[in-house]
């Protein structure tokens, strides 16, 4: 058994079962062995930046870790960004690098780089296999190591000499550290809180989103307190069924004026909520001044367990709230209201909607808090060009759901080419381009930070001249698709893409 058969049997073994990929030279004895094991699923990208948020959308629905595999420092730099993303979303990716031989990497070959150092700068463990016996218990311990709690971004560097030298040994799996329980001292002084009755915040992320809210959501109908959700959430159940909650607000002035008067924050997996960018003359912490933070659970404890037992000992003062009625779909003009309200109507059930659409998506969230029921990925790293390899991973991660990508068109061309993807693995993705030809954001940003701009500036966020043509471009890497410009065609397109199996794409002119 060579180092490379080591590696597959290992990850077979660890219950890793689904490979991203974009290899090279570095990688052939890995691909080479794809053909002796069935049981792997390797999907291949045509850019890294594919390989890195499908691993993370992946990850996200199936809640263990697929595998990336890259091509060296060169490969593992264009994937970065959305490993960027991964690592902020605190999901587990195995993330393994062929490069130089051991021998080789002196000479100073082309593609030699630090790949270590660039590692480093998104994983929570990094090695570099040293001989092919060695192979197996490394990735046995990376994979533990991208799942200890709450995840991570785990890279296992493989010189190619480690893959096609014999003496490989399969690496027995390992177990991994579950989210920690919160003690209960700490549950019982939150809970003294809320008996004293003053103003209070509950800011809930990570897992205890994931799992849905219950007892967060009726501490939250409590009269002196709110329950809010950080900015940007990796996963959040929500639609009929589940309590609604509402996010901190992207802009300042808006989180500062909703959290006014509140005295206490109680952090359940999630840090204080600051600015995504300094704005002249404005504050970076979106907390009022004075207010005192207490920690419930930390990002690796268990989030949701504490909040049941912080609900038992808080004699609860709350009504049930109820759905309300739903909207029929939206008709006339494409508008982000428009589009809120039909997706609110007509999305699937169970649906997996991955939210990448920056300024026309801030009207969909809370439009959609009570749609039929689904959960809902977004982009947690601020780096744009994840939301079509989100969905693309997503779709691998949850078999038999639809995912639905509200995606906005200048974050789209960043990684189209995972339209390709899902083209060839038939994914049922259902990608809805928010197509105002112009990166919308970034003209209110120019205003935020004071900045003068004239014409040559406003026309650098301009999409326009040419224009780019979404059924083309789809149609190029295999996926069907078609224009909206009213509402009217928009619901029947969405219905139509819904009800059939593989991808489609809608390009909503707004
Ligand atoms: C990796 C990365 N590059 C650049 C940016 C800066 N940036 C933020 S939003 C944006 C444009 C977004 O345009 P679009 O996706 O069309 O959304 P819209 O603003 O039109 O809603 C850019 C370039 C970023 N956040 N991340
Ligand atoms: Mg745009």
């Amino acid at each position: 058994m060579n180092g490379a058969e080591s590696l597959v049997r290992t990850l077979l073994a660890c219950g890793v079962d689904t490979v991203f990929a974009n290899p090279g030279t570095s990688e052939m004895h890995f691909v080479a062995a794809l053909d002796r094991f069935p049981a792997l699923r390797c999907v291949p990208a045509l850019a890294e930046g594919v390989v890195g948020g499908a691993a993370d959308g992946y990850a996200r629905m199936a809640g263990r870790p697929a595998a990336t595999l890259l091509h060296c420092g060169p490969g593992l730099m264009n994937a970065l960004a959305n490993l960027h993303n991964a690592r902020r979303a605190r999901v587990p990716v195995l993330n393994l690098v062929g490069d130089q031989a051991t021998h080789h990497r002196p000479l100073d070959a082309p593609l030699t780089a630090d790949t270590e150092a660039l590692a480093r700068t998104v994983s929570a463990w990094v090695r570099t296999s040293a001989a092919a016996h060695a192979v197996g218990a490394d990735a046995a311990a990376a994979v533990a190591a991208a799942r200890d709690a709450p995840g991570a971004v785990a890279t296992l560097i493989l010189p190619s000499d480690c893959c096609w030298d014999e003496g490989g040994v399969v690496g027995t799996p390992r177990a991994h550290a579950p989210p920690a329980p919160v003690p209960d001292e700490r549950v019982q002084s939150v809970a003294r809180l809320f008996e004293r009755g003053e103003r209070m915040l509950l800011l809930v992320g990570g897992s205890a989103l994931a799992k849905g809210l219950g007892a967060a959501a009726r501490l939250g109908r409590m009269p002196q307190c709110r329950l809010l959700a950080p900015m940007s959430n990796a996963r959040v159940a929500r639609g009929r069924g589940q309590a609604a909650i509402d996010r901190v607000p992207y802009s300042v002035d808006a989180a500062l004026k909703q959290l006014a008067g509140v005295q206490h924050v109680v952090l359940v997996e999630s840090q204080p909520p600051v600015t995504f960018f300094a704005y002249p003359g404005k504050p970076g912490r979106q907390l009022p001044p004075g207010v005192q933070v207490h920690v419930l659970a930390q990002p690796d404890e268990d989030g949701a367990d504490a909040l049941r037992r912080l609900e038992r000992e808080v004699e609860l003062r709350a009504d049930e709230a109820d759905d309300p009625e739903a909207n029929a779909p939206a008709r006339g003009p494409v508008t982000p209201e428009a589009l809120a309200r039909s997706l609110a109507a007509l999305l699937p059930e169970q649906a997996v909607v991955v939210d990448e659409g920056v300024s026309v998506g801030r009207a969909m969230y809370s439009a959609l808090a009570h749609a039929a029921p689904h959960d809902w990925l977004q982009l947690t790293g601020g780096a744009i060009g994840d939301g079509l390899p989100l969905a693309t991973g997503a779709a691998l991660g949850a078999p038999g759901r639809r995912v639905v990508g509200l995606q906005a068109d200048g974050s789209a061309l960043y990684t189209l080419q995972a339209l390709w993807t899902q083209a060839r693995e038939q994914l049922d993705v259902t990608t809805v381009i928010f197509s105002n030809r112009r990166y919308a954001i970034l003209q209110g940003e120019l205003a935020a930070v004071g900045a003068q701009a004239g014409p040559a500036a406003k026309a650098m966020f301009e999409l326009q001249r040419p224009d780019l043509d979404w059924p083309k471009l789809a149609a190029g890497f295999g996926v069907e698709a078609a224009r909206a410009d009213s509402m009217e065609r928009f619901n029947d397109l969405f219905a139509h893409a819904n009800a059939r199996r593989g991808p489609f794409l809608i390009e909503a002119v707004l």
